[in-house]
């Protein structure tokens, strides 16, 4: 990850004509040179159509691995480039970092976020075990998955036998919890599209999830370094070198990263009805262009008042309560664009209180 957001080390700001090296304190950290991206991604594709040629799956019920044909154990199996589920897709580089923080002045969270600069168009080669028959997570849904990743020696690295919650980006509310979710790397996230959760998804009081076990879909990829870990070594895998990952999506959860109430599914360009949503989506969509997409912005058009002010309202008890983000309340300035995206309707404060007219 060092390598996508360099911009936010200090080596990067300060002291990049240096190197990060500092003469005067030896124990200063020293930053290795980066490796060329492209270079690295022309390897790795190397390395994963080689592997692709030179290693099979082994299937057996639930439990899958791989295994290499020069090993005693290969007697005749076809290799993973013919089996006939191997697909490959083109992909850019859709990694964010969004880094939540508290202003102390107002006591509230807000986000920045960063773009990853690479512009390599990566080939991901994976084979769907199973589509799934649920639903299909949109790419800022938190999820629950199982998860096991290999390194091209067919060595596990990683195993979350019992599934683990991932979120991206972090929502406010577990900011705030001081739990820090997981976080997928951006080619294990991007191949989700293709496979569905699980459905009869439920969770017992104790926390364990339940669901129908052939329902949830499992995917297999091969995924370069540029687009996972790139110059950082991991478990068994090592810097700049491509990992297999073998995943199973059991459920998906809607968030409202902002807790500005509105889901963070409506807090998006456009809705295509035929194409999926892309992280393109969410992460362009600022409508005060202050730099932080809506989904992640409290003000959603910068006229000071929050976008929860914004779509509140008293009941006749003097409870207060929000609207739908579509509610036609929400167009009390006589224009279809609802107030709280519309910064030239705004409210007066009366006694402390927002007054709609
Ligand atoms: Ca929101
Ligand atoms: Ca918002
Ligand atoms: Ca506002």
């Amino acid at each position: 990850m060092k390598r996508l957001f360099a911009v936010l080390s200090l080596c990067a700001i300060g002291l990049l004509a240096t190197n990060c090296k500092k003469d005067d304190n030896p124990s200063d950290y020293i930053e290795v040179p980066l490796r060329d991206t492209k270079e690295v991604y022309t390897e790795d594709i190397e390395s994963i159509e080689k592997y692709l040629k030179n290693n099979y799956i082994i299937e057996n019920g639930e439990s899958i691995s791989f295994d290499s044909i020069t090993s005693p154990k290969y007697s005749g199996q076809s290799v993973l480039a013919d089996d006939p589920r191997l697909q490959s897709v083109i992909m850019g580089n859709d990694d964010y970092l969004a880094m939540p923080y508290t202003n102390i002045y107002n006591n509230r969270t807000y986000y920045n976020y960063y773009k990853s600069a690479d512009t390599i168009k990566y080939k991901i080669y994976y084979l769907i075990v199973n589509e799934g028959q649920g639903n299909i997570a949109s790419p800022i849904d938190s999820l629950y998955i199982k998860r096991r990743n290999y390194n091209i020696k067919n060595e596990l690295s990683s195993s979350t036998f019992n599934g683990d919650f991932y979120s991206f980006p972090p929502t406010i509310a577990e900011y705030n919890s001081g739990k820090s979710p997981k976080r997928m790397y951006t080619g294990e996230r991007q191949v989700l599209k293709f496979i569905k959760t699980a459905t009869n998804i439920t969770t017992t009081p104790d926390g364990t999830i339940t669901y129908d076990e052939n329902s949830a879909g499992r995917i297999i990829a091969f995924i370069p370094s540029g687009l996972g870990q790139f110059n950082e070594a991991y478990g068994k895998i090592a810097a700049y070198t491509p990992w297999i990952t073998d995943i199973t999506l059991i459920n998906n959860l809607e968030r409202d990263h902002d807790l500005d109430g509105i889901p963070s599914k409506f807090e998006v360009k456009e809705i295509k009805p035929v194409e999926e949503l892309t992280i393109h989506d969410y992460f362009s969509y600022d409508t005060n262009d202050n730099a932080i997409p809506n989904f992640l912005d409290i003000d959603d058009d910068g006229d000071g008042i929050s976008t929860k002010d914004e779509i509140s309202y008293k009941d006749e008890n003097g409870k207060i309560k929000y609207y739908s983000y579509d509610a036609p309340e929400l167009k009390s300035c006589g224009s279809d664009i609802p107030r709280y995206l519309n910064n030239t309707c705004f409210p007066d404060r009366v006694n402390g209180e927002w007054i709609w007219n």
